[in-house]
């Protein structure tokens, strides 16, 4: 069974994003729980950020899960990415993330590296194997937490690693990275991948997360990707995780979240 998630942004810093509800850690699950998603995803400043109990404490009041937490925080607030070309850096982004895998483990959630891969420098084959070094590292945590770690491919814009799950995954596979598995963000896909469907039937078995969000980043629905084939494509694969809205609050937060809920039922729920 595909299950619903919605993403609530905790980062007082930061204003305006991809996600659907903003900065009320209890308002959001309640309002979450009120549309029946089965849980959320969280975009913390860090691993310290949320009192555990209390979140604890938020979710049971609801039956609420979480689907998965953001490390964007990492780079944003702090400069931090795995490809840095200072090791310090490099050190820093690693301990930012294995943070964030205890915090989410905690509740079982994987982590999600997204903007914390950065970039390739000029001698693009250093910068891989720094990738690739930590995220070795970081997915043999994973294993430890029993909790696998999420490596999201992003579009040109945000970084030249890997914009597409193809070269995502062949390159976990060619390092033979264990612990580590894909997250396939619509938005993203629907700049790089030449047909959604078609990628996510051939990546399959990397597939652990979903972003749900429609070609200009709005709510599923409010844009013009073709989501049916897409949809029927994450059921073919028999996938169980969570499909999250990962989208901009158009035309506001209740009304994404309400339009989001409405279309997984419409997609999933048949
Ligand atoms: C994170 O999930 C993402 O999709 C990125 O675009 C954020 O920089
Ligand atoms: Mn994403």
């Amino acid at each position: 069974m595909i299950k619903s998630s919605v993403t609530i942004a905790l980062v007082p810093e930061i204003k305006q994003g991809p996600w659907i509800f903003w900065h009320d850690l209890k308002a959001s699950i309640q309002k979450a729980a009120d549309l029946k998603f089965d849980a959320v995803e969280l975009f913390t400043s860090s691993a310290q950020a949320v009192d555990t109990s209390e979140l604890k404490a938020y979710l049971a009041a609801q039956s609420m899960g979480i689907s998965a937490v953001g490390t964007g925080a990492g780079k944003v607030i702090h400069g931090l990415t795995l490809t840095d070309a200072d090791p310090e850096i490099r050190q820093k982004a690693v301990q930012f993330i294995a943070d964030m895998m205890r915090f989410g483990a905690q509740f079982e959630a994987p982590a999600i590296i997204g903007s914390m891969q950065g970039n390739a420098g000029l001698d693009r084959a250093v910068s891989l194997r720094d990738l690739a070094d930590s995220l070795k590292e970081l997915g043999a945590l994973a294993i430890s937490l029993g909790v696998e770690l999420i490596y999201e491919p992003l579009n040109r814009y945000e970084t030249n690693l890997f914009n597409r799950l193809e070269d995502a995954a062949a390159f976990l596979e060619a390092e033979e990275i264990a612990g580590v598995g894909l997250l396939a963000d619509f938005f993203h896909m629907n700049i790089e991948e030449e047909d959604l469907a078609a990628s996510i039937r051939k990546n399959a078995r990397w597939i652990r997360h979903v972003h749900f969000a429609d070609s200009n980043r709005r709510p599923i629905g409010f844009g013009h990707t073709e989501i049916n084939s897409v949809a029927k494509a994450l059921q073919d694969i028999g996938y169980s995780g969570y499909v999250s809205a990962e989208a901009f609050p158009w035309p506001d937060s209740d009304a994404a979240a309400a339009q989001t809920i409405q279309a997984f039922n419409h997609y999933f729920k048949k």
